[in-house]
């Protein structure tokens, strides 16, 4: 077992291209690398996002990153290795000017105030590894530093969706600063990953800068769709929802894709 107070992400391995620095690690950690290597690429000719999707970033824009960790920590909890990240990229961003407004979208989005995605977090295990991944999560992150610069460098499906440092905080945003803040406030919230007390802690941090507490709420699960208005978290990091349909009591929601509607319209009084 690794000692988290050990991980220390020094050993940066840098790539001009590669696939995935995802992929990267998964594989890594088969073959035993430690908890703590970082993979950092100036492009990924296959960047995944979650179930399938894909991660899209110009060669030398952006920041695009993954984490090897051995968290010690009970299965229920293991959200909170994506939250580590998340809560590191949001420490890094916040010294932007005008950057103060992101948020975390659960469960892996950062978002600016209008909700358009910063950038979004992937964490991937084998959990039915025996010998070295045994443990291992892989966390990845892509942000988007300085691209787009604009809304006309984004593909359609993106305007409105997508949203880089740069556009919030007004000019070029340095990525080497980005990715040592990132690296810098990591060694504490992965320190508190091992810990049931600083578990805690990053719960409570994530419930401040979760923008889903409040909001009306679409979450897609494997075999169901549960509508309603997310209340808050619990101390694993997980979704709390007040579903729309009567009788059927907060729900808890561990992983799920989750959609922000707009709240309703306003009922007409009968008769107007
Ligand atoms: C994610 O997935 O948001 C996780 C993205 C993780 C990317 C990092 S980069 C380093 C590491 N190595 C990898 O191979 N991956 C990780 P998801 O929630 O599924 O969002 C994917 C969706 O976001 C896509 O289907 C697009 O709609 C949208 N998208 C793609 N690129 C984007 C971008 N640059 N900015 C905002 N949205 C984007």
């Amino acid at each position: 077992m690794s000692d988290p107070a050990s991980l220390d992400f020094h050993d940066v391995r840098r790539f001009d291209s590669i696939d995935s620095t995802n992929r990267y690690l998964l594989e890594e950690a088969r073959a035993g690398a430690p908890a703590g290597v970082v993979a950092v690429a100036d492009f990924q000719t296959a960047g995944r996002g979650r179930l399938g999707r894909s991660w899209e970033a110009p060669a030398g824009a952006n920041l695009l990153l993954s984490v090897l960790l051995r968290p010690v920590l009970p299965a229920d909890e293991r959200y909170l290795a994506t939250a580590a990240v998340a809560l590191a990229a949001l420490d890094a961003t916040g010294a932007l000017p005008d950057a103060g407004g992101i948020g975390i979208k659960w469960p892996n989005d950062l978002v600016d105030r209008g909700g358009r995605k910063v950038a979004g977090v992937l964490a991937e295990a084998d959990l039915t590894a025996n010998g070295p991944a045994e443990g291992a999560v892989v966390v990845g992150i892509g942000i988007n530093v300085n691209w787009p610069a604009s809304d006309a460098d984004l593909p359609p499906e993106l305007v409105g969706a997508a949203v880089s440092l740069q556009q919030l905080s007004g000019g070029p945003v340095d990525r080497e600063a980005v990715l040592q803040r990132l690296l810098d406030s990591l060694r504490s919230w992965a320190t508190d990953l091992g810990h049931a007390d600083g578990r805690q802690r990053m719960a409570a941090r994530l419930a401040t800068r979760c923008t889903t507490i409040g909001a009306r709420v679409r979450v897609e699960l494997p075999d169901e769709v549960v509508v309603g208005t997310a209340t808050g978290l619990t101390a694993s990091g997980h979704l709390l929802v007040d579903p729309d349909e009567a009788d059927t009591g907060i729900r808890t929601i561990v992983a799920g894709d989750v959609v922000h509607l707009r709240p309703g319209p306003t009922r007409q009084p009968p008769g107007t």
